[in-house]
């Protein structure tokens, strides 16, 4: 008999063979939800931001501490600050989500930072991204990439 954790084990198994990504520890209850990334202006630009929703329907806190993603060689978390007139990236190394809270990354505020793209991006791609937490779990995402945010 199949009980339900075995078919959610087996599903989150075969998105990860789809994608291509192998996951440490999958964390199934933090997802990003609506994530995209901006096509940037040109061809030639091998960075860009990513942005979404990280929703932690986990029974407990989670750490966000970094994320990567086969399409681009680093990816980290960045959060945007207005200091006076002056605009400011700092690099984010932990981003705690308590349970059943939500954060929103977004233009001007806190973003995924993808750097070293791996090839030029495409409109309407699917980047997957991996979100790694603190403790060895990882849970699989997805960037649309867009021109404009949705
Ligand atoms: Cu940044």
């Amino acid at each position: 008999m199949i009980t339900k954790p075995c078919v959610g084990v087996l599903f989150a198994l075969c998105a990860v063979a789809a994608s291509g990504v192998a996951l440490a520890a999958p964390v199934e209850c933090l997802q990003l939800k609506d994530g995209w990334a901006r096509l940037p202006p040109s061809a030639a630009m091998k960075m860009t931001a990513g942005y979404g929703t990280i929703h932690n329907t986990c029974a407990t806190a989670v750490t966000l501490i970094g994320a990567r993603s086969t399409v681009f060689g680093d990816v980290s978390l960045h959060e945007t600050t207005l200091q006076g007139d002056v605009s400011r990236m700092q690099h984010l190394h932990h981003l705690v989500l308590p349970a059943g809270a939500a954060v929103e990354l977004k233009p001007g505020g806190k973003h995924l930072m993808l750097m070293q793209g791996k090839a030029a991006l495409k409109e309407g791609q699917a980047v997957p991204l991996v979100l790694q937490l603190e403790g060895g779990g990882e849970a699989a995402a997805t960037l649309q990439v867009r021109k404009a945010a949705p």
